[in-house]
């Protein structure tokens, strides 16, 4: 099966100055077609790349109410104009669809040597539709771009099939795929690339999994057009200075993520017994001291990072002893304290399966501690036990149920394999109250019993329940801790507009600013740079605002209707107070939360119901989604 492009618009570098290449790779799987088609200067400029990019085109081309299993879906692999640049950390790429988890939009972000090698070919995104009649996967080359038959590597596990894809082209290629939990479509599916980067936690891998889309395979190609490469290459060599001396630099090469463990337990926010308890008895077995001292052999990392966070360890102790895998705060903090699992081997054998089987750590995290505290609880029926002693700590029941979501066994694997928001609805009797979710996506490693500001970032992230927008807990717990007050919104929108806009459609790594304090003041000159546009803050903030509104305006389209209630946290932090730690006792107060999430709606010129205004709308430049939202919702004007 070979499919060569035909390039119609070969030189798209021509339209923009720098950063943008100009193409999209389009591929449609049904009928093994790709071709090219010019990136939309107006795309570019207003959305810029990443996120923006994808939501644009999901919104202009995706029938609403498409199942996102069916090949109807739109998978967008993006690069942004600064990707693979000389801006510090740029070696990251979105992956987006519709989700097949929530329903609504879904992205993720992942350290990927293929968003410079895409550049390098002249694309700034790759889009693909349909569904391959048998597993493929699609190799971009100097040849050009084909489809190649995959069956050899369906059914292997995600780390072994970047080994075998590796040695088999038998060259340098960048790699993106799946494993067999993604291929069984496991609802969490991730997409996986560098042995040790994984993203997309809204299913992104599942997507890939229904099109019988194997893998992306990109050759090596490093060179892209830029405006001024020398401005832009000093300007990454002085922020790369800076990092290096950075006072936090060497905590953070040594613990990168995992520094956040003993944070967590310090101000009670650790998910322990799945979201229960806020503090760890066992946690110091599971901290980044421990981890760097016993377990971490080699620093690992994203490409072209010159502060790599990854924490490359083996497990010493049997039956674990010897699996490699990269420890992340997220990953710990799920599969380990939220399990009630306090041994660093146990969780590195979890986290080894989750990346094998491409499923989400997070969301696996927290479907395993549903389960057990429900089967605590005396509330998971009978039937769905499968003779599981599923209580917390027992890492042997663990592994188990990892394995039969990762496969969707019959039972409580394949219930559990629907996310938490389904299962709580198969299962009834009261789970739903268990289920620590926002609009179907599982809450990364932060309790909010007592974070009223990280409840709302939570409620109000565009993907579902992901930090990646607003980590506002780091502010909120030095600061003002239980107010419910405006400037928590404030706090949070503006966190949304820098991480969840600026970076995800850079598209970079956030956390040179973020852990070691590079000045944002940088990236304006980074941009101007590799694109040759001058765009100022406001301008990086509106265009943040825009791809909200649109992917807001994605969801209500999606939905059919929309209610205030889909920006709430987990009905659990309301209703049910943390159990331990300093903090025993606080649950959120409902009607507090209200008054925030009006301010919220209140500074985003959205309404009471979370639906932007017209005017907003108009503001941003979206007048063409009012037509078809009007038929929906009621607008305000
Ligand atoms: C991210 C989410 C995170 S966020 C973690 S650990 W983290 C989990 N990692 C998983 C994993 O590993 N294997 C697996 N099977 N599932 C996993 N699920 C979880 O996925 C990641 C880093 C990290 S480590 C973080 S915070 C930052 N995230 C960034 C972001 O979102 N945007 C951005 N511009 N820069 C970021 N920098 C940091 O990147 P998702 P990665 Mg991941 C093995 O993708 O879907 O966004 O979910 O990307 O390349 O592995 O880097 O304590
Ligand atoms: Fe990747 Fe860590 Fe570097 Fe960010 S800081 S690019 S997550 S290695």
């Amino acid at each position: 099966m070979l499919n060569i492009v035909t390039t119609f618009f070969s030189r798209g570098d021509l339209l923009f100055k720098g950063g943008w290449q100009g193409k999209i790779l389009r591929v449609d799987l049904s009928k093994g077609k790709i071709w090219d088609e010019p990136l939309d200067k107006d795309i570019a400029y207003n959305y810029v790349g990443g996120r923006g990019v994808a939501i644009k085109i999901l919104w202009d081309e995706l029938k609403p109410g498409t199942d996102p299993l069916s090949p109807d879906n739109i998978l967008v692999i993006a690069s942004g104009p600064l990707s693979g640049s000389p801006m510090p950390s740029s070696g990251k790429l979105v992956v987006a669809a519709k989700s097949p988890l929530t329903g609504g939009y879904g992205d993720g972000n992942l350290g990927s040597e293929a968003t410079q090698y895409i550049k390098g070919f002249g694309y700034d995104a790759i889009v693909i539709t349909g569904k391959a009649e048998k597993p493929v996967l699609l190799h971009l080359s100097e040849n050009g771009a084909e489809l190649r038959d995959a069956s050899s590597y369906w059914g292997m596990k995600a780390l072994d099939t970047i080994d075998a894809i590796k040695k088999d082209f038998e060259k340098t290629v960048s790699v993106l795929t799946i494993g067999p939990g993604a291929e069984k479509l496991v609802k969490f599916g991730v997409v996986v690339s560098e042995r040790t980067r994984s993203g997309g936690r809204p299913g992104i891998g599942t997507v890939f999994g229904s099109k019988n889309l194997k893998a992306v395979v990109v050759d090596r190609k490093p060179d892209f057009k830029m405006y001024d490469f020398d401005e832009a290459r000093n300007l990454g060599n002085e922020a790369a200075k800076f990092l290096k001396n950075a006072e936090m630099y060497k905590a953070w090469v040594n613990q990168g993520t995992m520094l956040t463990i003993e944070w967590s337990q310090e101000n009670c926010v650790l998910p322990t017994h799945n979201f229960s308890d806020g503090v760890f008895d066992e946690w110091e077995g599971i901290s980044g001291d421990t981890m760097y001292e016993k377990y971490k052999f080699k620093i690992s990392g994203c490409p072209f990072c010159t502060m790599p966070c990854g924490n490359m360890s083996r497990a010493k102790a049997e039956p674990f002893a010897g699996i490699e895998v990269e420890l992340d705060y997220e990953n710990v903090a799920m599969l380990g304290s939220n399990l009630g699992i306090g041994s660093m081997d146990a969780i590195i054998m979890l986290n080894y399966l989750a990346d094998q089987y491409s499923i989400d750590t997070i969301s696996l995290g927290s479907a395993i501690g549903f389960a057990m505290e429900l089967y605590e609880k005396g509330k998971l029926p009978e039937k769905y036990k499968d003779g599981l002693d599923l209580k917390f700590g027992n890492v042997d029941a663990a592994i188990e149920l990892t394995e039969r979501i990762a496969n969707r066994k019959d039972g409580l694997g394949k219930i559990l394999s629907e996310g938490v928001k389904k299962a709580a609805e198969i299962i009834g009797n009261g789970a739903e109250l268990y289920a620590i979710h926002v609009k179907g996506l599982e809450v990364s490693a932060y309790d909010c019993h007592a974070a009223p500001g990280m409840a709302l970032a939570y409620a109000t992230s565009p993907i579902g329940a992901h930090h990646k927008d607003a980590w506002f807990i780091a502010q909120e717990v030095k600061k003002g801790r239980l107010e419910y007050e405006r400037w928590k919104a404030e706090g949070v929108i503006e966190l949304q507009r820098i991480r969840g806009g600026m970076f995800e459609y850079f598209v970079g790594c956030r956390l040179p600013w973020v852990e070691l304090g590079l000045s944002l003041d940088y990236y304006p000159r980074f941009f101007k740079a590799v694109t040759g546009e001058d765009y100022n803050f406001d301008k990086f903030f509106e265009i943040a605002d825009r791809i909200y509104a649109l992917i807001r305006a994605f969801w209500i389209r999606e939905f059919g209707h929309w209610k205030r209630e889909y920006d709430y946290p987990p009905m659990k932090w309301f209703e049910v107070p943390l159990t331990k730690g300093p903090y025993a006792g606080h649950k959120l107060d409902r009607s507090k939360y209200d008054q925030l999430l009006s301010h919220y709606y209140d500074i985003r010129g959205w309404d009471e119901n979370g639906i932007p205004k017209v005017s907003t709308l108009k503001k941003l430049g979206l007048d063409f989604v009012i037509p078809e939202l009007s038929k929906i919702v009621k607008l305000t004007e």
